[in-house]
């Protein structure tokens, strides 16, 4: 089986492109080691208001760290501080946006949890997620999956008990499949959300629906779907956030033939206005998420 630095070998990544790929591959080990002992919620909230639990503020705490002695990273943005990072002493230019335990509350139930990476090569994380010059996500589930694109394709490989990455799936293309997921209260959907659903659930989609975006995502680019955390009452822009969300995810799954929208257009295209900018996020499969832009036309 491929080692991922043989298939990073393979690939027209630059040398130091390679090395910052496997340093934060790496730190899937030290990050799901934690889990044990730092499951609890502490007294600190997020830019979002989000109560932090101890493994938000750990994780990120060691990512910034690695960043930092890595001297590859000029800038990281994190879905737990409220400013970008700056790393003046950098040899390299790549910036860094990371959600560092997606779906973190969810390890106290022994659910699917990750840590989001989107990189970025020319020093900047405020920009549009289509420059995005590679996207990868690690995945804390029954095994440890690294989800890697560096736009030649979508390849998976799984952590295995000697510390090393094998290729277990190449190539991936997200197939139109009947799944779907809705975040949001049902009460506060919007007409138009509501019909939507309504429309999948007579197609007979199937909900599968986990509380953890990447996890919930990884699933729909295996099976085929859409995946949806939608505007809500009081919420037009929903809850998910452009940087660390949409933009890394919705690259990896256009990158394997499927398609991100806000609901009128493609969210790889939108600038950020802010370091907490939300969407409302439909992500997929590109046949029902066109049938899905049309109808709300
Ligand atoms: P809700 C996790 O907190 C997260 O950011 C995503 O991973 C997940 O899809 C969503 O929020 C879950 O939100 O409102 O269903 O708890």
């Amino acid at each position: 089986m491929t080692t991922l630095r043989e298939y990073l070998d393979s690939t027209r990544c630059e040398e130091t492109l390679k090395d910052l790929i496997e340093l934060i591959a790496k730190q899937a080990e030290p990050i799901r080691k934690a889990f044990i002992t730092n499951q609890e919620y502490i007294d600190a909230k997020n830019i979002y208001g989000e109560t932090q639990i101890a493994l938000d503020k750990w994780s990120d705490d060691h990512l910034m760290k690695v960043f930092k002695e890595s001297g590859l990273v000029k800038k990281a943005a994190s879905e737990e501080q409220p400013d970008v990072i700056e790393f003046p002493d950098a040899k390299a230019d790549y910036a860094i946006t990371i959600d560092p335990l997606d779906g973190s509350s969810l390890v106290q139930v022994n659910l699917a949890v990750g840590t989001i990476v989107g990189l970025f090569d020319n020093g900047e994380v405020m920009q549009e997620g289509k420059n995005l010059r590679a996207a990868m996500y690690m995945l804390y589930g029954p095994m440890t999956t690294l989800t890697l694109t560096v736009k030649e394709g979508v390849h998976i490989f799984a952590l295995n008990e000697d510390g090393e990455y094998l290729m277990i799936k190449k190539d991936i293309r997200i197939p139109e499949g009947k799944l779907y997921a809705s975040g949001a209260l049902k009460k506060d959907w919007t007409p138009r959300h509501a019909e939507f659903i309504n429309y999948l659930e007579n197609e007979g989609y199937k909900l599968r629906y986990s509380g953890s975006f990447v996890a919930d995502v990884h699933q729909f680019i295996k099976y085929g779907g859409i995946f949806s955390y939608p505007a809500f009452k009081g919420h037009e822009n929903g809850k998910l956030r452009l940087l660390f969300e949409a933009n890394p995810l919705g690259f990896m799954v256009t990158q394997a033939g499927g398609r991100i929208s806000d609901g009128e257009k493609d969210i790889l295209s939108i600038m950020p206005e802010k370091i907490d900018h939300r969407v409302p996020i439909y992500i997929g499969s590109k046949g029902i998420i066109e049938k899905m832009e049309e109808m709300f036309k």
